[in-house]
């Protein structure tokens, strides 16, 4: 009986940490996009969307690109 319970929860923990795995999504600067869609998840002024400065060397809106 006991090993059947062992088995249960062994079960259960591999359940929980795959479930852990696949939510990985980590919004660190708190602007509301997640590792993946942020092109700088430390820097909460850089998101998909964001005004973009023009010429001030920084990618702001996370397009691939400094708009000049
Ligand atoms: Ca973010
Ligand atoms: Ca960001
Ligand atoms: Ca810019």
């Amino acid at each position: 009986m006991t090993l059947i319970l062992c088995l249960l929860a062994c079960d259960s923990i591999t359940f929980e940490e795959e479930k852990i795995d696949s939510e990985v999504l980590v919004d660190a600067d708190g602007d509301g996009y997640y590792t993946g869609d942020d092109c700088d998840d430390q820097d909460s002024s850089r998101y998909p969307g964001a005004h973009e400065n023009t010429s001030d060397g920084v990618d702001s809106n996370c397009d691939g690109e400094d708009d000049t």
